[in-house]
């Protein structure tokens, strides 16, 4: 079974040979890691290419001439994962927030699920405690509540951005209609899962605050995902009620 980690980044040099390394020492059969990068001023785009040459075949870059957003980031690494023969494809950050030591807990569960999601609000899951509690609320309600009420989204994280997608669940998913090309991309991938009827589970993790580099976040960027949410919904419109099964918790015997 080959899976393969896409991981965009965007002036990520302090964290990207770390988190590889992180990835690849996991000790996961066929795991393969695949960058893309938009030409990151800071170099991280050099450190990738090192990272491919000593660790080939494992390690895969896609340079892309400059800053085009995360969603196409991620369309353009699904679609050359799904070329690439990828059974697995994984999508996570470069900065730690997405711990490499919950993939083996994913796998875990895969046989039984189309997508894993690492999520924040479901018992369990955990923001970083170095949160106000401002800061917790107002993503929650985000996150939590106008997203999921816009959208009738089932699933508790509506923005999480570590998931794991079977092969079948992303052939089902029309990649090239997908049109986030920021944050918002992860509203639009959750809201085309349950559309999908795809059988989610939410897996409870503990979101670090990054360790090192800067956020691309800021309020601009807020805003906008905010808006797009009702973009989604007049495009598509909301959710039917027998959409997809999300399992939220896990078995008291797997705690
Ligand atoms: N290729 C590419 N990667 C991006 C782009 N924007 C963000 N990223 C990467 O996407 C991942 C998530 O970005 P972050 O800045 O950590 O955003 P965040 O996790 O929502 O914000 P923080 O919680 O502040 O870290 C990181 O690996 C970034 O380097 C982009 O335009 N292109
Ligand atoms: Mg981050």
């Amino acid at each position: 079974m080959k899976t393969i980690v896409v991981i965009p980044t965007f002036n990520e040099a302090e964290n990207l040979r770390a988190i590889t390394l992180a990835l690849l020492e996991l000790g996961i059969l066929d795991l393969n890691v695949l960058v893309v990068d938009d030409d990151s001023p800071d170099g991280t785009g050099v450190i990738a290419d090192q990272l491919e040459q000593e660790l080939a075949p494992r390690v895969h870059v896609m340079h892309r001439p400059a800053k085009s957003g995360l969603g196409t980031a991620y369309v353009d690494g699904f679609t050359w994962a799904m070329q690439h023969e990828a059974d697995y494809v994984v999508q996570m950050d470069a900065d730690f927030s997405h711990s490499p030591a919950y993939l083996p807990e994913f796998f875990k569960r895969m046989d039984k699920y189309d997508v894993m999601v690492g999520s924040r609000y479901v018992p369990g899951g955990k923001l970083d405690e170095h949160w106000s509690f401002g800061r917790y609320l107002l993503s929650w309600w985000a996150n939590s509540v106008y997203v999921r009420m816009i959208l009738g989204l089932k699933v508790r994280d509506a923005t999480a951005g570590f998931k794991m997608w079977r092969r079948s669940a992303l052939e089902k998913i029309n990649l090239q209609s997908v049109r986030a090309n920021g944050y918002i991309f992860q509203v639009e991938m959750a809201y085309l899962a349950e559309q999908n009827g795809l059988r989610i589970f939410e897996y409870p993790i503990y979101f670090e605050d990054r360790r090192i580099g800067r956020s691309k976040m800021d309020m601009r960027v807020k805003w906008e995902a905010a808006s797009r949410v009702w973009e989604i919904r007049s495009r598509y419109g909301p959710l039917k009620k027998n959409s997809a099964i999300v399992s939220h918790q896990l078995e008291t015997s797997e705690k």
